[in-house]
């Protein structure tokens, strides 16, 4: 068993990241947040079990599902907030919105709205950080969905071949929530053991349980062990489940039956780590309450802070469109 000391903050966190992301539903529906909103609850344990296992300096990539990833590398939820209401005060000064979180300071080089768009850039940096001579390595989160893309199996073959001579320390790790919108794995994916796909290109795989966040664990500091030391990529599938619709806009939900979802909510990722913690002696009543309490404040005055801020002057508009020349 993995450390569970340690464990307690990373619920902390699982908690807080629940409930940043039943308010930005909320916003939602009241037109505060514009554009599209694609929330994370119930794949909490995967990206808090993978980013427990990442050093401070290592950097990360995932899709448009990108909050709990911007909020679990430390970015203040006022800023997460304020991008997702287009305000200057946002992590993209509120040109990015939900979709294009990024916060390089934490390692965190985004939030990507195009399928599988972001595994050639997550490939190529994981290669620089080796070009470079250093030690530390690149994650790519990525969706059940997104391995169906040409990008996916270019990108693939490069990470398995560089990796042969030690110049590819990637993660990527499969977010396997059953669906790509409103289609199942089972109806899009000849080959639905989606760990072994990783065979085809010499990647090492496994697939573990997305729900339970020690799991999930282990096996991230297993594969961010590996990439570091020997410079390959590695993979992990993790098997998991998105409570919520899709997108904001997917509200009826007719690839699904109710009995399904309710089904996978009894397997809740922060309820299962709560369970481990109170039966272990590190959490009770009080303890829970006083987290949720503090996730609510948090939270609240991450939405006063998004509210307060205005949006970005007209002048910004075409600030940081170009890089600077080097
Ligand atoms: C190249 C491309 N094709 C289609 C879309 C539309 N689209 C947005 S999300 C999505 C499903 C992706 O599913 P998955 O990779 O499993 O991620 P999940 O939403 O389940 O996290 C699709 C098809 C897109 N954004 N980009
Ligand atoms: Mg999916």
């Amino acid at each position: 068993m993995a450390d569970l000391q340690s464990a307690l903050s990373w619920y902390r966190r699982m908690v807080l990241v629940r409930r940043f992301e039943e308010e930005t539903e909320r916003a939602f529906r009241r037109g505060k947040i514009g554009g599209y909103l694609h929330v994370y609850s119930g794949q909490e344990a995967v990206a808090a079990g993978f980013i427990s296992a990442m050093r401070g300096d290592d950097i990360c990539f995932t899709s448009y599902r990108d909050h709990a990833i911007a909020l679990l590398r430390g970015s203040p939820p006022g800023a997460v907030m304020a991008e997702l209401y287009g305000k200057a005060a946002g992590l993209a000064r509120g040109k990015g919105g939900s979709m294009h979180l990024f916060d390089v300071g934490r390692g965190f080089y985004g939030g990507y709205g195009i399928v599988g768009g972001h595994i050639p850039l997550a490939l190529g940096a994981a290669y620089a950080l080796r070009y470079q001579g250093s030690d530390r390595v690149c994650l790519c989160f990525l969706g059940d969905g997104a391995m169906n893309t040409g990008a996916f199996h270019e990108s693939l073959n490069m990470a398995g071949l560089w990796g042969q001579t030690g110049h590819c320390p990637l993660v990527l790790i499969v977010e396997n929530n059953g669906y790509a919108m409103g289609t199942s794995v089972a109806r899009s994916s000849a080959v639905t053991d989606l760990a072994s796909r990783f065979t085809a290109y010499a990647i090492p795989s496994e697939r573990v349980d997305g729900m339970d966040f020690q799991t999930v664990r282990l096996a991230a500091e297993r594969a961010v062990a590996d990439a570091r030391a020997s410079g390959r990529p590695t993979a992990v599938e993790a098997v998991t489940y998105r409570f919520a619709g899709h997108g904001a806009a997917d509200v009826v939900q007719p690839y699904r039956s109710k009995e399904e979802v309710e089904q996978a909510r009894r397997r809740d990722p922060i309820r299962l780590l709560e369970g481990h913690l109170r039966a272990a002696g590190l959490l009770d009543d009080a303890a829970a309450e006083a987290i949720r309490e503090e996730a609510e404040q948090a939270v609240l005055a991450a939405v006063r802070h998004s509210e307060d801020s205005p949006p970005p002057s007209p002048e910004a508009l075409h600030a940081d469109v170009y890089g600077k020349e080097a």
